[in-house]
């Protein structure tokens, strides 16, 4: 099976899949609105890291079937990636329904169209395949959503298992098998509404399990235990797999999703409570860190956060909670950021050894590998560090006077 597919939004997902489909023989044209990443693309340059994506991004320009441009060209398959954020906290389908517009204007007879961007679970028969048929024409359609994970995206995008909601069980039989020249993990068909509802479900199950493991990490903030370790013995049991604790949940799903559900639903009190308290861990960091700045009666102390990504060795701050962390804390210090990974971020980050040398005290949000070689007996300076993730170990400070404090050990 060798069909033209045209791939709507260049970012994250959107990319990855253009290459994996191009890999796979399929004729691929990628678009997208920012003029500026298609030209870069042109050029040759990937606008983001991601492990593998360079080499895969060459051989497939060496196989001659992959392009991109800004603007939309007849095909036989479209597949839409674009951003669905959230606005008051509702599923706001600007970008697909911009998308599915220039569709509209090349779509031909029998074409199909694929969603790839996360829905909510009636998006797709309330909202986008009305709008489909409305272009008058014959056509197929299937919600696909993604399912990897940002830093071992495409081995997750060949090897995870898929699910493919088709408008019409046909619909869904054909996408699969497009999606089968690529894919190495198992493929499931079912309904639109069911597949866009796995999607939000997996995430707000995320969601809300990583709040549990955020409640038991206060409860022992307060009673006076390592969670830590209570959660790794519990995860022992069989049956139990408690996530860890954090600095709060970004990226641009588990923070977002649940509200899909909270939007159309009011049978969602889990749900709610557990965005509240992943919501608020940045503060309760934030308060955290003050008590113990308090003890320190410095004049203007400069607190160090490690990590703005909103997760461990990747370039990606969408969300992040380093955010509201940085954005609480410069009410009353001057904070500087570090991280290796971060470019083009709205906060100015510095050098590694820069923070370190002019911080009073350091907080770890993100736990980037290489934080793992600071040799922390170079700065005196530091008084002490709040570790937001087990990240650092009493042993790592065996020959240093600063004090290391961490999130749920009492
Ligand atoms: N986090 C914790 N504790 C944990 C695990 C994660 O605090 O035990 C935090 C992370 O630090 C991060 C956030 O949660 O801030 C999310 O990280 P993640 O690695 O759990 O997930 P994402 O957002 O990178 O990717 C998720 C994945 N979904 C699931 O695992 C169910 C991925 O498979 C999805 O494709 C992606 O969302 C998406 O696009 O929806």
């Amino acid at each position: 099976m060798k069909l033209t597919i045209e791939v709507i939004g260049m970012g994250y997902i959107g990319l990855p899949t253009a290459l994996l489909l191009a890999e796979a023989g399929h004729n691929v044209y990628g678009v997208d609105i920012n003029e500026e990443k298609i030209g870069s693309l042109q050029k040759g340059n990937l606008p983001f890291e991601e492990k593998g994506l360079k080499e895969l991004f060459s051989k497939v320009k060496s196989f001659g079937h992959f392009s991109v441009s800004s603007n939309l060209k007849p095909a036989d398959v479209f597949l839409i990636a674009v951003p669905t954020p959230q606005i008051d906290h509702k599923s706001d389908l600007q970008y697909v329904f911009s998308a599915l517009t220039k569709i509209k204007e090349v779509f031909k007879d029998g074409g199909t169209i694929i969603i790839e961007s996360t829905v909510g679970p009636t998006d797709c028969e309330r909202q986008i395949i009305p709008e489909i048929i409305k272009m008058g024409k014959k056509f197929r359609f299937a919600c696909c959503p993604e399912r990897a994970i940002p830093g071992n995206t495409l081995y997750e995008m060949v090897y995870n298992a898929r699910i493919i909601g088709g408008h019409t069980l046909e619909d869904a039989v054909y996408v699969r098998d497009i999606y089968a020249t690529f894919i190495k993990g198992e493929i499931f068909t079912t309904s639109s509404t069911v597949a866009s509802t796995c999607k939000v479900m997996e995430n707000t199950y995320r969601d809300v399990n990583i709040a549990l493991a955020n409640e038991f990490a206060r409860i022992a903030d307060e009673v006076g235990f390592n969670v830590w370790e209570a959660i790794s013995l519990a995860n022992k049991h069989p049956r139990v797999n408690i996530l860890q604790p954090g600095p709060g949940v970004g990226g641009h799903c588990i923070p977002i999703d649940p509200w899909f559900f909270t939007a159309i639903s009011k049978q969602t009190d889990m749900i709610l409570i557990s965005r509240k308290i992943n919501d608020n861990m940045p503060q309760y960091i934030v308060d955290r860190v003050s008590k113990l700045l308090s003890k320190l009666s410095l004049k203007k102390p400069t607190i160090g956060i490690l990590g703005y990504a909103y997760k461990k060795n990747v370039d990606d701050f969408r969300e992040t909670p380093a955010e509201e962390i940085t954005f609480l804390l410069s009410k009353k210090y001057k904070v500087l950021i570090n991280d290796p990974f971060v470019k083009n971020s709205p906060r100015r980050t510095i050098d590694l050894d820069d923070i370190l040398n002019q911080s009073d005290a350091l907080i770890l949000v993100t736990d980037h590998e290489i934080y793992r070689k600071i040799d922390f007996t170079k700065y005196p300076n530091i008084k002490f560090i709040f570790d937001t993730r087990n990240f650092f170990q009493k042993n790592d400070f065996n020959n240093s006077p600063i004090l290391l404090y961490c999130l749920g050990k009492g």
